[in-house]
Parts: structure tokens; C-alpha cells; sequence
């Protein structure tokens, strides 16, 4: 006797569409047949049929999956849609794909349709399945599975699919450590911000420990230089009431002195900075209420300007004591009145600055490029010749010139032969090596005779010269950025506080203890940003997470001797004493409006946070526009 199963076989194959009673009569006559052959016949037969049950078995899937692509291709045929993206190839990769490179793909394409690519082919539909998105003509999508139900594309899209996703995917530790970097800067500056707004409200600076505040123009410095940093971190509420601040309180109609170069680096640039960043014209009439009021200090016999300017009056005058300026002074006004010029249309403030810099270019009396630190506001003349300097009074000249290059376009090539020359001479006559670790440190030059003393103020030069070979300049001078970083950064490390002093004496001979000396008047730490600087243009040009390590080490000294309980920072005096560091009761405002602001920019990944192919940071921080190239 047969088994069931082999008879139905049988009666499937032969069955027809004849009735019930005529099938059975057929079965029984196959079956008188079957039993009249031979049994070598009957093998072959049963051979045969084994061999066509287990092709069939195997052809099987292959022609299922036919027919579902064919399936597809008729639903995208049916002509209701003008665009037609094929999925096919995506889907198949998606389905194929390691879950590791799986996470990729799914990042490159629309995430809802990737996403439902990858759970509709997760294991239960037939490998080569396809999935079309066909684009209404309104605009809305859809998606045609492979079985061709159309689906809308925003349909069933679970409103926290993105969060979920984001839970379900293992946290990229950098990505954290940066986010929990950029909240500890934000934290610190909540924090001066404050003091100020507890102690020194639209006053100029903040005074923390006796919690009061000074005056040094009387026009909210602070507040003013704070602006774009805190636009830059995000802090919109403080933000907004420091907008009420300048909107409603700050006014320039003030019978009161203010320098020149501070007030135009600090309020001018700020203010400038604020107007680019936010689109907010209350601050570019603001800057032109001050650029304008400052005009009088060009009123000169050399027409080099005086370093002081009443813009109440509308009146200038040297320093009581000198005729002289400084030369970092009038040769680092230049970004911020060429830019007040561009806004304005008013070819004044440009030919002002301009003809400052077309003097200094021709003057006798620099060395190597290197320029003396007076000016004398009457001839025109460099006076107390023979001291060189990247320090205080001479600093930002070197700096400004690299930058009004780059803000021009790269066209003025007297500034750039300039600019180049005084590198060159600077490492002619002013680079050293210490000892024992053999830092690479900018000296001073008096009479010819060099000093291992390198001010605080020198650690611009790692992040311009870094600039500059960014912008096609030598790439020596991103190698010379580096070694120079190195050392500022020991600055911070050799000190028992972790905070620089604001100057150092650099060890030469050998068998020294440590490179870095200080003498007792220069112990203080009035936090400064200009390591901080250069550790962010390091860092946005190379990536080196070493850079940003260091300016978190920096930070959390800063944290540790310098703020004050109840809010602000302090300068202090005394940087090799971390039992008493000794706190000076003064937040500088280039606090906020630099140190913080580049501690943000050093710790983020994000080149677009302020692009430096975009704009240019003056030299207090404000970031000023790159012209366009036709102007
Ligand atoms: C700032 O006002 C500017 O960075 C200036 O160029 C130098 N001094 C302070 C910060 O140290």
C-alpha cells in the first residue's frame, strides 16, 4: 500500500477539471496501470519524479523573489508620479551590510526611509527586495514597499524615532567630552556674568571679591565686550538683557577720555562683531556712534593719532607726560575702522587708518622688520629706538598687519612684506632655546643685547603665525606656531597654580631646574587669553587633541585659584603660590569677551562655529568679515 501523501502527489499532477466522480475513476485506472509495469520501470519513474521534486524545491525561492520584483516595477509604472527615485540598489546594500557600516549608510540618506528600508528587510522579507520613493507632485513623498502598498512617507513616523535611534546607538565619547567642555565654559561664564550683573551692572568692570565694581570710560565695557561671546555660546536670555543694556543705557554723548586703541579694539570691535553675528543694526549705529567720535584723535601734525580722544567734546590728546603713542597702539585700529569704513561708505575712517600704516611701512628705525614701541604723534618718527619686543606695546602691530591682509583679500602686499620681514626677524634676532627642555621662546632685544624675557602677551604669535600659513603663507611658520605653543603652554604647567605669569624669564644655561623663572613682580595672572587664542587656531588647523587638552587643563586652574564665590573671576598676584594666590579684585572684560569666548571656540569641532576662512578675529577677540573678493 501507498502512503497518502505519495497518492495526493500523484492526483495533484494529473488532476483536470473534470468532476469529483470522474477523477475517481481516472485514479482507480492509473493505478490498475501503475501496477501492470515492471518494477525497473516503476524505479525509473519514481526516479524521475524524485529528481523533478527536489529541483523544484530548489528553484522555488528564486522564482518567488522574481515575481515580487515584478510586483514592484508594475507599481512604479502605474504613471501617478512625476519623479521616480530607484531604491533598489540602496535597499539591497542596507539589507546586506554588516550592522557596523549598516549605522553609516543609514546617516547618508533621508533617515525615515532609510530607516524603514532597513526594519522592513530585517531578516522576514525576501533578500532583493526593492522599495521606490516616488515624489507627488505637490511635493509630498511615498514609499512603495516591495509588495507595493504605498505608504505616506511622514506616515507612522514615530515623532521620537531620532531620539530612540540616538539611545539605541552606543555615545561617541568625544562627542560627549566635547559637549560637557563647551557646558563647562558656558557654566564659567554664567558665572562671571553673574558678578557683573550683581555687582557691576552697565558699570565697566567687575570688582568680585569686594563684589563692586570701576570705571575706566564709564561706557559698560564689559557688557559691550561680552556680546558676541555670549551669542557665540548661545546664552540667548543673557544675551537679551544685554541687548536692553545697549539699546536703552548706552550712550556715547559723554564728556569722558577713553583710549583710542582699547576703545576701539573693545567697544568699536565688539560692536561690529555683534552687528555681523546677529544682523542686529542696532549695533552697526552703535559702532558708527563711536567710530565716528573716536575721528578726532587723527587730528595730529603727523597725523599718527593721539592716544586719547574725549567723545563728548570731541576733542584728543597725547598722554599727559609724552607727545609719543605706542606703536601696537596706532597700528592696531586698522580692522575695525577699514570695516566701520566698508559699512559705512565713508571713505574717512579707511584713509585714516590707512595712512598710519603707509607711515609706519616706511619708517626708520625697525630692525629686521621689528618695530620700536613709540611714535611720536608730531614728526612722525619712531622715538626710543633700539628695544625689540612681541610683547606689550608692539604686540599687535605683527598681528595686524598678517590679519588686514587677510581681511583684504590678500591683495595689499605692502602689509604682507611686512608682515613677513618681521617673522624673519624675529627669528634672526629673538628666538631662543631653554633648558632643560630646550623650548623654542621669543626674547627681547635691548642695544643689541638679548633678554631670555618673553611677557605673556607674546603667545598671540603660535595662533597668528598658525594663521597665516593656513592663508598660504610658509608652512616653517606653522612648525615654529607649534614649538612656540609648546611653550606657552609650559608657561601654565611650570607654575604651582597652573596659571602663567604675566611675564616669564626663560632658563638658557644648562643644569636649570625648570625653563620657566619669575621674578616677584611678575607673579600675576590677570587672565589673559592669548594662550588660550593660539591653543584654538592650533587646534582648528591641526585637530590635535592635545591642544584642547591643554586649554581644559588651563580651565580648570582658572576655575580652581581665580573664581570667586558669589560670582565673577579675579585676577591674581601671585601665580607660585597656590595656598595664597592672592586675589586682586579685577575681572578684566577681555575676560568674557576673549578668554572665555576662545576656551568655547578651542573645545568645539565645528571649523563653521565662527569659519577663519570667513572672517577674522580682531585683536580682542570680534570677529570681523573677510571682504568679499571684489572689493
Ligand atoms: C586685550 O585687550 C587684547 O588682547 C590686547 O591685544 C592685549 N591685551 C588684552 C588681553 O591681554
Amino acid at each position: 500500500m501507498q502512503p497518502p501523501s505519495r497518492r495526493d502527489f500523484v492526483s495533484l499532477t494529473v488532476t483536470d477539471s473534470g468532476g469529483y466522480t470522474n477523477g475517481k475513476q481516472r485514479r482507480q485506472s492509473c493505478w490498475r496501470k501503475w501496477k501492470q509495469l515492471s518494477r525497473l520501470q516503476r524505479s525509473l519513474i519514481l526516479f524521475v519524479l524524485a529528481l523533478l521534486l527536489i529541483g523544484g524545491i530548489a528553484t522555488y525561492p528564486r522564482l518567488s523573489a522574481h515575481s515580487g520584483d515584478t510586483a514592484v516595477e508594475g507599481n512604479g509604472s502605474e504613471g501617478k508620479q512625476p519623479f521616480v527615485v530607484d531604491m533598489k540598489n540602496q535597499a539591497r546594500l542596507a539589507l546586506h551590510e554588516p550592522p557596523s557600516e549598516r549605522k553609516i549608510s543609514r546617516k547618508r540618506g533621508p533617515p525615515v526611509l532609510q530607516n524603514r528600508v532597513q526594519s522592513k528587510g530585517n531578516g522576514s522579507e525576501p533578500q532583493g527586495a526593492e522599495l521606490k520613493i516616488v515624489q507627488e507632485e505637490d511635493g509630498t513623498k511615498k514609499l512603495i514597499s516591495w509588495r507595493g502598498a504605498v505608504i505616506e512617507a511622514e506616515q507612522g513616523t514615530d515623532p521620537n524615532a531620532k531620539e530612540k535611534e540616538k539611545a539605541a546607538e552606543p555615545e561617541d565619547p568625544s562627542a560627549v567630552q566635547q559637549e560637557s567642555r563647551l557646558e563647562a565654559v558656558r557654566e564659567a561664564f554664567r558665572h562671571a556674568w553673574k558678578g557683573y550683573k550683581d555687582f557691576a551692572w552697565g558699570h565697566d568692570e567687575l570688582k568680585p571679591v569686594s563684589k563692586s565694581h570701576s570705571e575706566w570710560f564709564g561706557l559698560g565695557l564689559t557688557l559691550v565686550d561680552a556680546l558676541d561671546t555670549m551669542w557665540i555660546l548661545g546664552l540667548k536670555e543673557e544675551f537679551q538683557e544685554a541687548r536692553e543694556w545697549v539699546d536703552k543705557e548706552l550712550s556715547f554723548n559723554k564728556n569722558v577720555d577713553v583710549n583710542l586703541f582699547e576703545s576701539t579694539i573693545r567697544i568699536l570691535g565688539g560692536l561690529l562683531s555683534t552687528y555681523h553675528l546677529t544682523g542686529d543694526v542696532l549695533f552697526l549705529e552703535k559702532a558708527k556712534d563711536i567710530g565716528s567720535r573716536l575721528m578726532p584723535a587723527f587730528s595730529t601734525p603727523s597725523k599718527i593719532p593721539y592716544s586719547d580722544v574725549n567723545i563728548g567734546k570731541g576733542t584728543a590728546h597725547p598722554p599727559r607726560w609724552t607727545s609719543d603713542s605706542t606703536v601696537a597702539e596706532v597700528t592696531s585700529i586698522q580692522l575695525e575702522f577699514r570695516e566701520l569704513g566698508r559699512l559705512t561708505g565713508d571713505p574717512k575712517y579707511q584713509a585714516a587708518v590707512m595712512e598710519v600704516m603707509r607711515q609706519v611701512h616706511k619708517l626708520e628705525g625697525k630692525q629686521d622688520g621689528l618695530v620700536p614701541m613709540f611714535i611720536n604723534t608730531n614728526s612722525g618718527q619712531f622715538t626710543h629706538l633700539g628695544i625689540y619686543t612681541l610683547g606689550a606695546r608692539a604686540d599687535s602691530y605683527y598681528e595686524y598687519l598678517l590679519k588686514q591682509w587677510i581681511q583684504g583679500g590678500k591683495k595689499e602686499t605692502e602689509l604682507l612684506e611686512d608682515y613677513l620681514q618681521a617673522v624673519e626677524g624675529v627669528k634672526k634676532n629673538l628666538l631662543k632655546k631653554s633648558s632643560p627642555l630646550g623650548l623654542t621662546f621669543v626674547g627681547e632685544l635691548s642695544h643689541g643685547h638679548f633678554s631670555p624675557k618673553m611677557d605673556h602677551l607674546v603667545c598671540f604669535l603660535p595662533g597668528t603665525l598658525a594663521l597665516g600659513a593656513h592663508h598660504g603663507l610658509d608652512a616653517e611658520h606653522m612648525e615654529l606656531a607649534k614649538q612656540l605653543m609648546e611653550t606657552c603652554y609650559q608657561m601654565y604647567a611650570q607654575m604651582e597654580t597652573g596659571l602663567a605669569p604675566e611675564i616669564a624669564h626663560f632658563n638658557m644655561q644648562t643644569g636649570s631646574a625648570q625653563d620657566v623663572d619669575v621674578k616677584l613682580a611678575d607673579r600675576h595672572n590677570l587672565l589673559r587669553p592669548e594662550t588660550v587664542e593660539s591653543l584654538f587656531y592650533l587646534y582648528r588647523f591641526t585637530k590635535d587633541k592635545r591642544y584642547q587638552n591643554w586649554g581644559w587643563e588651563i580651565l580648570q586652574s582658572f576655575n580652581k585659584y581665580t573664581r570667586v564665590e558669589t560670582g565673577g573671576y579675579t585676577s591674581i598676584n601671585n601665580v607660585r603660590d597656590p595656598k595664597n594666590p592672592s586675589p586682586r579684585d579685577k575681572m578684566e572684560s577681555f575676560f568674557l569677551g576673549e578668554t572665555l569666548k576662545y576656551f568655547y571656540l578651542l573645545f568645539s569641532d565645528d571649523p563653521n562655529l565662527v569659519s577663519l576662512d570667513k572672517y577674522v578675529f580682531n585683536t580682542e577677540a570680534h570677529a570681523l568679515p573677510i571682504w568679499p573678493q571684489a572689493e
